[in-house]
């Protein structure tokens, strides 16, 4: 009963947030974050990944260098490369948003890469990311969690 009492508050606040898709900067007005959105946990595992576009309407480059969540302790900077045919994934200490330019994280790119799941993350619901930079300004971003995409559909 607990989980499902706190699951209720999560919910209305995510609903408050999903107001808008936009980013606010706590310290910062000049970077904007758009187009959020994480994927569907696949059942029986706790990892997800989160997808967005990184604006930065600044003079000076800055650099996404964490991310953090309620939803987990663990989310890291990941970027998928194509080697020989075969994509990979590997760790990234930061990702640069250079002045006035936007950074793109997408599948098969950069991307967040959320461990340790408290909860499995569903369709339709939304998790807000802090996105931390070296300027030491952070965002709040809302992500609305997609369907897997090879999902045979279900109604609950
Ligand atoms: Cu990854």
């Amino acid at each position: 009963m607990r989980n499902l009492f706190s699951s209720v508050i999560l919910l209305v606040l995510f609903v408050s947030s999903a107001l808008t898709n936009v980013g606010f900067a706590s310290q910062s007005t000049e970077v904007l974050v758009e187009n959020g959105y994480a994927r569907e946990s696949i059942p029986g595992t706790s990892i997800s990944s989160a997808y967005m576009t990184i604006k930065n309407l600044s003079q000076k480059n800055i650099r996404l260098i964490a991310a953090s969540s309620v939803v987990s302790e663990r989310i890291e900077i990941h970027q998928h490369t194509m080697a020989n045919g075969l994509m990979r994934m590997r760790q990234r200490d930061y990702v640069d948003v250079s002045a006035q330019s936007s950074t793109e994280f997408q599948p098969a790119g950069f991307h967040l890469m959320i461990f340790d799941l408290k909860q499995p993350l569903k369709a339709k619901e939304n998790i807000i990311i802090t996105l931390h930079f070296d300027n030491k300004s952070s965002i709040d971003v809302n992500y609305a969690v997609q369907g897997l995409k090879q999902k045979k559909h279900h109604n609950h």
